[in-house]
């Protein structure tokens, strides 16, 4: 991943990243390390130019760019379902939803930027398939229960894993998650709200929610990561704080919270293995199919191809956009300058 700051990126940079980490800082040191662990450990906030370790920087950057990923192609499975909402109100919201998601990621790239990657180079990582989004929009949206369960579990999973976001140690992260999980929480709520009907309906409607929740369940646990026995970055990410919590105490807050839920809906969960254990107070579920996560990650599940193709479309249909909005910046700028 290029971590290069504003210098080295050419004339496209002025627009594209906002460039504020360009000072060199005294290089990693143990002891310029130990004083940034302190100021982590006195939950002092980390901005935009206080030195920080390249580790530190690289995983934020990593981190906070997957996470933009995830909400730009997070619009794809719920777009195709805007011009077939069943009602004006159903549409409205879903417009209005798939419209912050798009706005979620544009907070969290401005974020990345600060850390010195460019807009330009996070977006190309995504189009070549190096960088990750969620795994859970490489499944299919079949039908419009599936809405409802998106905004219901993925969502649900979203806001639990970014509550704590919104207390990282890197201050432009944690501010934008405290907008984001305002409006995830509107997401998880419409979500529901389409359960609930789904679910009061008619046979066929209850039908139908029963199997959006079969095929969304397993996914949206998968979204906490992998077990923490095999979580790569947990231990460092825990220690900065930029995780608060890991992947499986995560998983299992989500599956507590949830559980009741879709019982109070009248619905089952396809896991034979769930049952609430009297003794520590939490609903016990089955083995996750990891292997499963594993294809999706490697570009194997049934939508990853769909999924990156369309952003490639996007891309390229966008190219006129940019060159416009070059050509505009290029032009006002000597006036700018003469201002100044
Ligand atoms: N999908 O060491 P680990 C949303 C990768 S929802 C794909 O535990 P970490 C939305 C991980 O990146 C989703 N990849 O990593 C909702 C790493 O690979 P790399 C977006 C995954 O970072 C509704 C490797 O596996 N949310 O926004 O400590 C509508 C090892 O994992 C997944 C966020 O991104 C996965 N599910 O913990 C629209 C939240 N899980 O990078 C949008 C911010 C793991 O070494 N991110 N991997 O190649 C996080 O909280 C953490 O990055 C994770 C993973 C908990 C996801």
């Amino acid at each position: 991943m290029g971590l290069s700051g504003a210098g080295g990126l050419g004339h496209i940079s002025p627009m594209y990243s906002q460039a504020l980490n360009t000072a060199t800082g005294p290089a990693d040191s143990s002891e310029a390390a130990q004083r940034f662990q302190e100021r982590i450990d006195a939950e002092e906030r980390v901005e935009p130019n206080d030195w920080m370790p390249e580790a530190y920087r690289r995983t934020l950057i990593r981190q906070i760019s997957q996470h933009a990923h995830s909400e730009i192609v997070g619009m794809l499975p719920e777009g195709n379902w805007i011009t077939r909402a069943p009602t004006l109100r159903r549409k409205a919201a879903l417009l209005a939803k798939v419209q912050d998601e798009g706005g979620h990621g544009l907070y969290l790239y401005a974020a990345a930027e600060t850390l010195g990657a460019s807009r330009e180079e996070l977006v190309e990582q995504l189009l070549t398939g190096r960088a990750k989004y969620s795994s859970i929009f490489n499944y299919p949206t079949l039908n419009w229960a599936d809405i409802g369960a998106i905004g219901w579990l993925v969502d649900g999973a979203a806001i639990m894993n970014q509550i704590p976001l919104c207390r990282c140690s890197y201050g432009p992260y944690a501010r934008a998650m405290i907008r984001i999980c305002k409006e995830e929480s509107f997401h998880q709520r419409q979500g529901f709200e389409i359960m609930t009907t789904l679910a009061r309906g008619s046979p066929e409607q209850k039908a139908m929610a029963q199997d959006a929740l079969n095929r969304w369940w397993w996914p949206s646990l998968m979204m906490f990561g992998p077990p923490d026995s095999a979580s790569q970055h947990s231990d460092a990410s825990m220690r900065w704080k930029i995780k608060r919590f890991t992947n499986d105490s995560l998983r299992r807050k989500f599956v507590d919270a949830t559980v009741p839920q879709g019982h109070y809906l009248g619905l089952t969960f396809p896991d034979p293995a769930l049952h609430f254990n009297e003794a520590t107070g939490h609903w016990d579920f089955g083995e996750i199919d990891w292997e499963e996560f594993r294809r999706v990650l490697a570009g194997e599940g049934p939508c990853n191809r769909e999924r990156l193709a369309a952003r490639r479309r996007a891309h390229d249909d966008g190219a006129w956009v940019r060159e416009a909005a070059l050509a505009y910046a290029d032009k006002h700028r000597p006036a700018e300058r003469a201002a100044a």
